[in-house]
């Protein structure tokens, strides 16, 4: 299962550092939205779903969170994040829990599409047949 992280360029100086991030250049889709979360409480795991379409992008830019995805084939990856630096790509068909959050954590994602309940995959038998229905598909397409 491959996992996509992504090391940004700070722009550091004797001031401080400063990453900046262009749609199609540093974040591979076009940003429809972007949202952040922070003062999550200790021992709250967020996520815990999936997605029909949206693609992001995760950056820690303050604290360290940790970030479980699963790509409903039995493969399962942790990946941390703690770096304002580092990104982490998630695809849509990737079941994400992000847990382990730093006093003091802000998650920042941009989001390749707006806000969309019905995007949602929010039970895990759903998501494994969406995985499965995928992987149909591919395979007709592949004939
Ligand atoms: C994801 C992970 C990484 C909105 O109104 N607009 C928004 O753009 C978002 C993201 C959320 N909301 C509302 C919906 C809920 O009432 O904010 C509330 C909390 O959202 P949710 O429980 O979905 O948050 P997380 O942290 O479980 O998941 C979020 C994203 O929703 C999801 O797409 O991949 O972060």
């Amino acid at each position: 299962m491959q996992v996509v992280k992504y090391v940004f360029q700070p722009h550091g100086d004797e001031r401080g550092q400063l990453v900046a991030l262009e749609e199609y250049k540093d974040i591979p889709f076009r940003i429809k939205r972007v949202y952040y979360m922070y003062e999550t409480m200790e021992g709250f795991v967020r996520g815990k779903h999936a997605h029909k379409n949206l693609q992001q992008i995760l950056v820690c830019i303050h604290g360290s969170v940790k970030i479980k995805l699963d790509n409903g084939k039995g493969e399962t990856k942790v990946v941390p994040l703690e770096k304002p630096y580092e990104g982490l790509y998630v695809a849509n068909n990737m079941w994400r829990e992000m847990y382990d959050f730093s006093e003091g954590a802000v998650l920042l994602v941009f989001a390749s599409e707006l806000y969309d309940e019905s995007d949602y995959i929010r039970n895990y038998d759903d998501f494994l047949e969406f995985v499965k229905s995928q992987d149909d598909v591919d395979e007709v397409s592949d004939e």
